[in-house]
């Protein structure tokens, strides 16, 4: 690369490339590099430019600030052009761009005074937004045009598009104010809006934006301002062209926040390049918490005398520095894509990274979520892609460079065997419920069906069964648990309990004490409430809330692993997926196996009990029948068929007849039923349901007579205030026994309220909603009544 041939080809290719990366941001804001790839490149050409700048041509982009005015929007002619700034990516070059600036401010005032002291120069530093730069004007304090930077020189008219910024003022506040103003500042979108913005992209089944900066271009660039409106767009404004406002850059700022124009609520002014360096890593360390994305830090000259001193070097500024921090984007090769296998049994895609340095740390992994989002991003093996590091988490594959795929480049295949122990692995369709209880599906997941004997599995398994939510023993950490599973010491949670004392003492790390300290512990934990228990067992998708559920209803872990998933369906909150989940977990022979030698080695839940009243009354003969899921037959026909037989023995026996005297049921319907009915294999499943809702008392039948044997089975009642003979919790349980829901508010549902000592607005509302109020001694006495009925 020594000859002038070489060089001007080499000079040649970049300004073309770099073109073609101008044109994708800026044109199309589909920019298919990381900046960090294009900084380089442009760094690169800048470099040999100024080697040899006989190659120096007009048309090349050094030679432009940046940006392209697009051909949609009108132009506008900036009055004083829009600058660019200088960019440090290390310390030394920041400290360099101070001594000449600093140098520069001080041979100024030498010929003056020779022993003048050493000259001091102050800085704003502020952050730097990762935006897109627009000018906006105000004559006679409304504002009247708004352009994007364009080219430095022209710009976009986006004038409407700006005016939907909610904190823009189209008037300014205050008084004082030029009669002509221009404001310039950063249009960005915040982090949340940004995320909410994609969600409801991905709901309608659109692309979403790779990154909050894309999102506000795309969305300031919108030829209908109405779609500008609904985006989550903010304005900083870090300068004016106007002269005159103030005597410094920071008085400026303030003047502006004073006609209600936003500046950055983290500007500082510091008295020396030191304090810059200082601002640099303490925004650096905040910048995960920041509201939005910035890139960087800015630093200006604050006393505008100075600045004017400074001035300007081909178009950027001498009196101001953005120092950049490590990129956050990155772009390397995939070279190859691993499955991990989690607790649950889930394989999930993990891309292995030629290595590369990702916002000042090496990155060799990416988590690639599951084989949708592999789909999504149409990544291959031997793909160059775009890797993002934002704040401390786990490094994202954004997007794939096309451009670049080699010829040799493979799909990602999904392994047909568990890459750790071999079992099969099977696709199922991941649910997640949302805080509204809608069901989103999360995509199929492929699931290594190896359970326990998987060690992978197994390891996580064990590491759930102990965490302190679950059945909270200490001190086994996941490296004690890597010991115990490799030395196969522990192949599932019923072992810990067999561990000996010598086994412990083996283990690394371990002595006398605490060997005895962690085999207490296990002991320890032979007594769980229900509820955690079934949580620990790590049954998929079976999270706290779904364990309390399950606990609460079917009172004992027998009839939780023996429930049908019909059975469970009856349950609140669970789903047909999630009663899948725990019916097939509970098939599983290993985990038959496993939950024996629990109940062997004394492991049993303290509170089992009988099924919640509430859910023995849920149960209605129609829901019954709807279940069966008879081509037809959902809620209407349901009941007309339950209000019509009343028994499924009465079901059972119908003839045609009997089902076409049925009103307003069609014949196909009436069909459906009757061939339903006559299969002998249907008619046995669905007995063996109701034989269960019986054993679980939960039969139509049932009903009547179980909320009649709780006196108080429907009731919702309210405790307020102090009580002196009872504790709340007894009082709760005694009702709960009688059958009653307790509640924590008063509201028209409510049947009854115990007002204690002092209550307060709870005794008041009941009074206004005319609801009955006993006090402490009446309502023991009531209990006591009921109890003996
Ligand atoms: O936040 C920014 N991206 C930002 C850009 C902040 C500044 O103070 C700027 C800028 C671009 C040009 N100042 C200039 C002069």
């Amino acid at each position: 690369m020594s000859s002038q041939h070489t060089i001007a080809t080499r000079i040649a290719q970049l300004r073309q490339i770099i073109a073609q990366h101008d044109y994708n941001y800026y044109a199309l804001d589909a920019p298919t590099v990381p900046d960090s790839e294009y900084d380089r490149l442009f760094a690169e050409l800048r470099e040999l430019e100024q080697q040899h700048p006989e190659l120096i041509t007009n048309d090349s982009p050094t030679q432009r600030v940046s940006g392209q005015a697009s051909a949609a929007f009108t132009q506008v002619e900036h009055q004083v052009p829009m600058l660019s700034l200088g960019n440090a990516f290390a310390e030394e070059q920041v400290l360099e761009f101070a001594l000449r600036a600093e140098q520069a401010l001080g041979a100024d005032q030498s010929h003056n005074d020779l022993f003048s002291p050493a000259v001091t120069v102050e800085y704003c530093c502020e952050p730097k937004l990762d935006g897109l730069a627009v000018s906006i004007s105000y004559e006679q304090g409304v504002l009247v045009r708004a352009a994007t930077r364009g080219d430095g020189q022209t710009g976009e008219d986006i004038t409407a598009n700006v005016r939907t910024i909610r904190n823009v003022p189209l008037k300014l506040q205050g008084e004082g104010w030029p009669e002509f103003l221009e404001v310039r500042g950063e249009v960005y979108m915040p982090k949340v809006g940004f995320e909410a913005l994609n969600q409801r992209a991905l709901a309608a089944g659109q692309k979403p934006f790779a990154n909050p900066r894309n999102a506000a271009a795309g969305s300031l660039r919108q030829l209908d301002s109405k779609i500008t409106a609904s985006r989550p767009l903010e304005f900083c404004c870090y300068g004016s062209s106007t002269e005159g406002l103030a005597d410094r850059h920071s008085s400026t700022l303030q003047r502006l926040q004073g006609w209600g124009i936003m500046i950055s609520p983290e500007m500082q002014v510091v008295e020396s390049i030191q304090g810059c360096l200082a601002y640099y890593a303490d925004i650096g360390q905040r910048r995960a918490q920041l509201p939005y994305d910035i890139d960087g830090v800015v630093f200006k000259v604050d006393a505008l005398e100075q600045q004017r001193t400074l001035g300007f070097r081909a178009r950027e500024p001498r009196w101001a520095l953005a120092y950049k921090f490590a990129a956050q984007e990155e772009i390397t090769e995939l070279l190859d894509v691993e499955f991990q296998v989690g607790r649950t049994g889930a394989v999930t895609p993990v891309a292995r990274l030629k290595p590369v340095h990702v916002g000042g740390v090496m990155v060799a992994n990416a988590t690639l979520h599951n084989m949708d989002e592999v789909a999504r991003l149409g990544v291959m093996i031997g793909d160059s892609v775009i890797v993002r590091r934002a704040g401390d988490v786990i490094p994202q594959i954004t997007q794939v460079v096309l451009e670049r795929r080699p010829s040799d480049a493979r799909p990602v295949q999904t392994p047909s065997h568990c890459p750790v122990c071999g079992s099969q692995v099977e696709r199922t369709q991941l649910v997640r419920r949302s805080k509204n209880k809608q069901v989103v599906s999360d995509g199929a997941v492929w699931r290594c069906m190896g359970r326990l004997s998987c060690q992978a599995q197994l390891q996580q398994a064990l590491i759930h069964f102990v965490a302190r939510r679950a059945m909270d023993i200490d001190g086994l950490g996941e490296k004690i648990i890597e010991q115990l599973v490799t030395t196969k010491l522990v192949a599932s949670p019923a072992d810990l309990y067999r561990l000996s004392y010598e086994q412990v003492l083996e283990l690394d790390g371990f002595a006398d004490l605490s060997a005895r300290n962690l085999l207490s512990a296990i002991a320890g934990s032979k007594r769980p409430r229900l509820a955690r228990l079934i949580f620990a067992l790590g049954i998929p998708d079976v999270g706290e809330e779904t364990a309390k559920v399950l606990a609460r209803a079917l009172g004992s872990l027998q009839r939780v692993q023996q429930a049908y998933p019909e059975t469970l369906l009856w349950l609140p909150e669970i789903g047909a997926e999630v009663a899948h989940e725990i019916a097939s977990f509970f098939a599983d022979s290993h985990n038959q196996a496993v939950l024996a030698q629990l109940a062997e080695l004394d492991v049993h839940a303290v509170d089992e009990g009988q099924p919640d009243v509430e859910f023995q009354a849920c149960t209605t003969f129609a829901g019954f029948i709807e279940q069966f899921q008879i081509t037809g037959v959902a809620s209407t026909n349901a009941q007309r068929l339950a209000e019509h037989f009343k028994t499924l023995e009465a079901l059972f026996a119908a003839d045609w007849l009997d089902l076409s005297s049925i009103a307003r049921m069609s014949k196909n319907t009436a069909q459906a039923v009757q061939d339903f009915i006559k299969q002998e294999g249907q008619r046995q499943r669905v007995l063996q349901l109701e034989q269960q809702l019986i054993d679980f008392g939960m039969h139509w039948t049932c009903q009547r007579e179980q909320v009649q044997a709780a006196p108080l089975a429907g009731q919702t009642w309210v405790l307020t205030g102090g009580l002196e003979e009872l504790t709340r919790e007894q009082a709760k349980a005694r009702l709960e026994l009688l059958g009653a829901k307790v509640a924590g508010s008063v509201s028209a549902k409510t049947n009854c309220v115990v007002a204690g000592s002092s209550a307060g607005s709870k005794l008041t509302r009941a009074q206004e909603l005319g609801i009955a109020v006993l006090d402490e001694a009446e309502f023991i006495a009531k209990l006591a009544e009921l109890e003996n009925q």
